[in-house]
This record gives structure tokens, C-alpha cells and sequence, in this order.
């Protein structure tokens, strides 16, 4: 699947993260000649890219006249599309594709599952392969979870699935990406930064639907109109998930019970994950393991055995009956939302970090239930307050750090303390997961 004309000449990868590092190790496999340029310049780039043999690199910057040449453009998923080196590329009528695409090129013969939305996204993608492997059957988790796609494309142990995460970024340039089963978790506003508006946002989520044929199988979360009317005249068989009302799967709240095709399969209770956001991507789950052939007999085990990921809804440690929670993935409003609705006692929310863009108002109206106190941190501090101090008590503290203590001092016992900062971590941090980590350091440490 790899077009002739890019053994002509370079093939040109943009942005050295995990991503373009392993796109420049698939493509080198392959035999094909590689330029891979950052605009950054760290010892850890440096260090990372010291190890790439017969690969042209430049660090600090991109050779513009190179990538123009070049006979394909490879772009990292956080790389912009209007980003200089991409804009460069278009001009010169250069085939641009994602990591994830040249992935799925090599693994078009395998079974992939492609996950998106926008939340739950990690722990659906996650679930899925463990219920796989909990029934027996081999699976890996790819893409925006952590391991980019091209890494298992690359392996010679190949699993019988593949459950990709895809972003929105990464479904924007894979055009060969053909999930056997689609599951959309979710649809809200995100990512403002990058795009003009929410339509254009959706409008890279609908590209999962891209390639449906009718062997298709699609998992639509049946209670979220934006998902529904997306897939609207999708080719391929549609399942549903409700939190509400009888579905192919459903949460049965009069029974407590997780319902698949009109059976149990397990006890609410006994799925170890906080909040009905859990479950409706627990529903999502099961779905999609059905369509790989699981029988729902052979789920609960696996529904049973999972494990929280970390940074999403991460039960960390009980101090003196202070349960602290680390959701340092919730980086915008919507995912934030889902935490705080989560929450049934009292608690102290840790929000704030760079803010992408996005009105703060919608968690106004969730805090009076059960919040005791914000504490607001970092660039969004402010912001915050502004928005959130007529609902409940805001306080305005700079670092992270400081922030983490000032809300142990401010919970009482029976509290829970929720690290849920609505932002992107980049005013502090590297990512998501270098918060998360602090977090837990911090709380490792009371
Ligand atoms: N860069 C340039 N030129 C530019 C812009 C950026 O060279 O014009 C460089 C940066 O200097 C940097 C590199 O591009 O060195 C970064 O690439 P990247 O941001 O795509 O990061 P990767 O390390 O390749 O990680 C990506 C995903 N990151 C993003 O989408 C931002 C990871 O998702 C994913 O796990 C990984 O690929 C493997 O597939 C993380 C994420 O935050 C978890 N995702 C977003 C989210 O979940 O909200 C979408």
C-alpha cells in the first residue's frame, strides 16, 4: 500500500514526538528515504532522534524548499493544518497524510476498531482491548491512547484486533483508515483553538464514517443528539447505547444492572469505574467487543478486572478521609462537566492551566450541589473565578503546587479532593499526564 512514486525521492515527516518518531521507523523499514524536521529543539528531541540511522533531520526549524520536494508530507496529529511546513506542502501539491493513515495502511488486513468522541474516548479504547484479551482473543490499544499506530503496524507479533483511538486531528489526514467497527462516544465543543468553530470540529469526527460500506458496524451513543445526527444515513449495521431507555446495550437503573441484548451481564456496582459516564463507555464497550465476535456471556470477567487509566477519574489516595481524585485529563469544559456530575459528596475542584478558548459558565450551574470550594490556578485563574465565584467559593492561587495544598487545607474529612482543570496543562506543563503525575507526587507526599 505504499504508493511507487514515494520511493522517487524524501518523504517528509513533521513534528519528531512519538508520532513522527515512529512514522520515520516505519517508513525507514519500508525502505524509504526520510527528512524529519521539528520546529523545537530540546535535549529531549535531541536525545530522541539520535538513534534514527540514514534519516535526515533538522531540529529548530523546517526546510520549507525540502518539504515542498518532498514526494509525501507525514504531519504529527498536534501539528496544525495551516501550521507553515503543512500550507507549504498543500501549495506545492504534496500528498499530506497522518501517522495514523500510513499505519493503516499496512494493517488493512487486520480487524481495526476505531474510537472516537469527545470524551471517554481512552477509556472506552482501553476497555475494549481488555475485553478482547479477557476473552481470549489477542487485541492492542493504538493511537491517541499512546502507542502510535504505525508502532503496531510495525510489529511482527500482530494481534488479532486493533483498538485505534483517533482524535480528531488524526482522523483529519487518513484517508485509508477503514474501521471494521466505529464507536462514537460523544460529541462537544473542543479544541476551539485549533478549529474556526464547533462545525469544523465535527466535521474531522465525521470522517470516521469516511470509508462505511455496508459490512460496517457503528456503536453511537443513542442519547446524544450531535452523535445521532452525525451518523445519519451512515452506511453498515447501527447499534445503540443509552443511559436512559432500552437499547442493544443500556443502563437499567431500576435493576442496577448493565444490559446487552436484553440480558445482564453484570451488577452496576461491580464495575470498578466512578460515574454513569463510565458506564455509558462501559455500554459502548460491550457493544463493540459484540461485534467482534465476544459472546456476552464471556463480558462480565472483563468488565470486572478493569482498571481506571490513569488521569481520568483516578481514585489516587485516601488522606485522613480525604479521597483524592486525579482527573488531569478533563482538559476542556465537557469533560470537566462529567466529573463534577460524578461527584456525590462533598468536594474541592482543582481547575485552571492554559485555557483553550472556551466559556467556563456551564460549570457554574453544576458546583452549588455538592462543591465546598475552587481553587482556580495557573493562566485560567482568573477566568475561572470570574465565571464560577457567584456559584460557589473561588480562590485564585498561581502554581500548581501551591494549589494542590491550599485544597487539601480546604477539604474536610468525608470530602473528596478533584484535580478536574477544564484547560489544557500547557502553562505548567509539558501534557496532561505531567499534571497527572504531579498530582499524584503531591498527594504521595501529604
Ligand atoms: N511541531 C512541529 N511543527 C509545528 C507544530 C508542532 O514540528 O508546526 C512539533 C512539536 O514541536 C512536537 C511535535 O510536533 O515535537 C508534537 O507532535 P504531537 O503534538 O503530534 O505529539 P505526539 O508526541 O506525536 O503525540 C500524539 C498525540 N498528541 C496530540 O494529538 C497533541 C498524542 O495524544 C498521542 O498519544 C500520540 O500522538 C500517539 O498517537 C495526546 C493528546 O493530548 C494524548 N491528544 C489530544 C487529546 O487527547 O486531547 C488530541
Amino acid at each position: 500500500m505504499i504508493p511507487d512514486s514515494w520511493r522517487n525521492g524524501e518523504v517528509a515527516v513533521i513534528g519528531l514526538g512519538r508520532s513522527g518518531l515512529a512514522a520515520v521507523r516505519w517508513l525507514t523499514s519500508h525502505g524509504l528515504r526520510v527528512y524529519g524536521s521539528d520546529a523545537a529543539d530540546s535535549p529531549v528531541l535531541r536525545e530522541a532522534v539520535a538513534d534514527l540511522h540514514q534519516v535526515s533531520v533538522d531540529l529548530g526549524g523546517h526546510d520549507l524548499d525540502r518539504i515542498r520536494a518532498a514526494v509525501a508530507v507525514v504531519v504529527s496529529p498536534g501539528v496544525p493544518p495551516d501550521a507553515v511546513p503543512i500550507a507549504a506542502a498543500r501549495e506545492a501539491g504534496v500528498d499530506v497524510v497522518s501517522e495514523i493513515d500510513l499505519g493503516a495502511r499496512t494493517l488493512d488486513d487486520a480487524n481495526l476498531i476505531v474510537v472516537t468522541g469527545t470524551n471517554g474516548k481512552t477509556t472506552t479504547t482501553g476497555l475494549i482491548a481488555h475485553l478482547l484479551t479477557a476473552a481470549g482473543v489477542s487485541a492492542v490499544a493504538a493511537g491517541n491512547i499512546g502507542r502510535p499506530l504505525t508502532d503496531v503496524a510495525g510489529d511482527p507479533q500482530r494481534p488479532s484486533w486493533v483498538v485505534v483511538e483517533a482524535s480528531s486531528f488524526q482522523l483529519h489526514d487518513s484517508p485509508h483508515l477503514r474501521p471494521r467497527v466505529g464507536v462514537l462516544t460523544n460529541l462537544a465543543p473542543d479544541h476551539l483553538d485549533r478549529y474556526a468553530d464547533v462545525q469544523a470540529y465535527y466535521a474531522d469526527k465525521r470522517l470516521l464514517f469516511r470509508n462505511a460500506t455496508d459490512g460496517s458496524q457503528w456503536v453511537l451513543n443513542g442519547d446524544d443528539q450531535a452523535v445521532m445526527d452525525l451518523a445519519r444515513g451512515v452506511d453498515g449495521v447501527v447499534r445503540q447505547f443509552s443511559l436512559n431507555r432500552p437499547a442493544a446495550a443500556w443502563f437499567d437503573r431500576s435493576t442496577d444492572t448493565l444490559q446487552v441484548d436484553g440480558e445482564t451481564v453484570i451488577e452496576r456496582q461491580a464495575l470498578p469505574l466512578l460515574g454513569d459516564h463510565n458506564v455509558a463507555n462501559a455500554l459502548a464497550a460491550m457493544l463493540a467487543a459484540l461485534a467482534a465476535g465476544i459472546r456476552g456471556r464471556d463480558l462480565a470477567d472483563g468488565l470486572r478486572s478493569f482498571q481506571a487509566p490513569r488521569h481520568r477519574l483516578e481514585p489516587v489516595r485516601d488522606v485522613g478521609n480525604v479521597e483524592w481524585i486525579n482527573d488531569s485529563k478533563a482538559t476542556n469544559v465537557a469533560a470537566a462537566s462529567v466529573a463534577l456530575r460524578a461527584m456525590q459528596r462533598p468536594y474541592v475542584l482543582l481547575a485552571g492551566g492554559h485555557p483553550k478558548g472556551e466559556s467556563f459558565e456551564a460549570l457554574a450551574a453544576l458546583l452549588p450541589l455538592h462543591c465546598r470550594l475552587v481553587v482556580a490556578y495557573g493562566e485560567a485563574g482568573p477566568d475561572l473565578a470570574r465565571a464560577l465565584g457567584t456559584a460557589v467559593r473561588v480562590e485564585v492561587v498561581e502554581r500548581f503546587d501551591d494549589a494542590v495544598q491550599r485544597a487539601g487545607t480546604g477539604a474536610q474529612p468525608g470530602d473528596v479532593v478533584l484535580l478536574s482543570p477544564a484547560c489544557a496543562s500547557f502553562d505548567q506543563f509539558r501534557n496532561f499526564e505531567e499534571r497527572g503525575e504531579r498530582f499524584r507526587q503531591l498527594v504521595a507526599a501529604l
